[in-house]
């Protein structure tokens, strides 16, 4: 897309210029160490990666090219009469870093809706798959089969320089995330709806889009809630598991499509983006061992007896942030303008004013505040999206706005194959042992 080639062109030598001159004067700098115990606990904390899209403040929550969640949805582009923020702004800014007008948003919407159309073949791939495969597995084969259409797979084939491999990597990001709402829709009709077809709508924009596909046709509020949901889930910085895995990938110059299937793989795993099913199934059982909804003397002592047995809460706990995690405050906003007399979303409100103390009380959890997971599968169910297993699916076509937009700048700044190193246990112990003679310890 034109416009945000050329703003990535233009702003090019500078990073590379920045990031050459770190690296030739301070290429020796150590930004931190590496213990025994981050290697065995998934090398936590480890700053291994450089991100300028976005950063997670562990008492502020994420900030998206430098902007808070609040910041954002006061300043990104909206679609008509509609209080959340449209996805191609977003996507604008992700890749630029730039806020964009609402003629730029508009722009990419524009080029969205140009891109949108899936070829028969990635239906028929996934028509083909038994009609109980998990929907994160036939997102992420929808993306795989959709490789055939990779741009850079072909410019590389064809001997494409180096400096130009990001501008391919763009067109491939662009053509791919134009068809994931179609592409998620698709899956939701035929898991759910006995495959109906609904072709998108050119009036509306990428988010409210996906809704219309599957058939929320007259519930505007729910447009606006995708617009909320994609635009909060897009990016959580570069090291979680489904960006960083992208990245990865990415850095073997795999494609865009093979890249963010391996991300979306990643994200389907329980303690990263299957969470969101994992806190609804929660929330339902505790309405159903109920049989109706607890009070509040009842609920605090169900989840006292849950933690006393060592059962994990979903929706509850988080790897970085130490807050209630700014975008489950803002899907409660949005709850508490939009939704009366829900009592599940009652629910969900009346878990986050007991549940925190208890944690707290077992001193040994780090963060016993909510994350974004702990509300957005009540909200989708309060509109009729009750397919749980299927919520994983609507986080993903969202990361992958984040995912992509940092493989184009990992491709932009020339970044090369990733590679770490491991080493075996006897070494490691080698190590131990020869730095505590070095220290005279015994
Ligand atoms: N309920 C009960 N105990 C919890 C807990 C929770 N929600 N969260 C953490 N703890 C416990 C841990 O089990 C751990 O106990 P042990 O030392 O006995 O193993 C202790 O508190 C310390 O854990 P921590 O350092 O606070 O948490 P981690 O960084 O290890 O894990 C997780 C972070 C998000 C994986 C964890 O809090 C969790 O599994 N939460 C529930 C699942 C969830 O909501 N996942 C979604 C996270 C958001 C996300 O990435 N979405 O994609």
């Amino acid at each position: 897309m034109k416009i945000i080639e050329e703003r990535i062109a233009a702003q090019l030598p500078l990073w590379r210029e920045r990031v050459n001159h770190l690296r030739g004067k301070s290429g020796d700098f150590k930004v931190c160490d590496v213990t025994v115990s981050q290697i065995y606990s998934g090398i936590r904390g480890v700053q291994i990666q450089v991100s300028d899209i976005s950063y997670v403040d562990p008492k502020e929550g994420i900030r998206i090219r430098g902007f808070t969640i609040d910041e954002l949805m006061q300043e990104l582009p909206k679609a008509r009469d509609t209080k959340n923020p449209m996805a191609g702004g977003l996507y604008f800014l992700l890749l630029t870093g730039d806020l964009p007008s609402q003629a730029e948003a508009m722009a990419v919407e524009e080029e969205w809706q140009h891109r949108c159309l899936i070829p028969t073949y990635v239906f028929n791939s996934i028509r083909r798959m038994p009609p109980d495969t998990h929907p994160m597995t036939l997102l992420s084969m929808g993306i795989m089969a959709l490789q055939r259409e990779s741009v850079f797979a072909r410019k590389y084939a064809e001997g494409a320089n180096k400096q130009d491999h990001w501008r391919f990597y763009l067109e491939d990001a662009m053509n791919l995330t134009a068809k994931l709402p179609g592409l998620a829709a698709f899956i939701y009709n035929l898991r759910y709806q006995d495959g109906i077809y609904i072709p998108p709508n050119p009036d509306l924009d990428w988010g409210a889009n996906f809704g219309y596909m599957i058939d929320r046709l007259k519930d505007p509020d729910y447009y606006d809630l995708c617009r909320l949901f994609f635009f909060l889930h897009s990016d959580h910085e570069g090291a979680n598991v489904s960006a960083h895995t992208s990245h990865l990938v990415s850095s073997a110059l795999s494609d865009v499509y093979l890249s963010c299937s391996a991300g979306i793989n990643g994200l389907a795993g329980p303690l990263h983006g299957l969470a969101n099913q994992e806190c609804l199934k929660w929330l339902l059982d505790i309405r159903d061992q109920f049989n109706g909804y607890p009070t509040q003397p009842q609920l605090e002592q169900y989840l006292r007896s849950l933690l006393a047995n060592g059962e994990m809460i979903p929706g509850y706990g988080h790897a970085v942030l130490r807050i209630t995690d700014p975008r489950f405050t803002a899907q409660l906003n949005f709850a508490h303008e939009n939704i009366k007399d829900d009592p599940l979303i009652d629910l969900v409100e009346m878990v986050y004013n007991t549940l925190p103390p208890l944690l707290m009380e077992k001193g040994k959890v780090n963060n016993p505040w909510p994350n974004v997971d702990a509300i957005n599968g009540a909200l989708q169910y309060h509109y009729g999206v009750t397919q749980f297993d299927f919520y994983t699916v609507l986080f993903g076509i969202s990361r992958i706005l984040g995912i992509t937009a940092h493989i184009v700048w990992a491709r932009a700044l020339l970044k090369p194959i990733e590679r770490p190193k491991s080493l075996t246990t006897d070494m490691l112990e080698a190590m131990v042992t020869q730095n505590e003679k070095a220290n005279g310890v015994n």
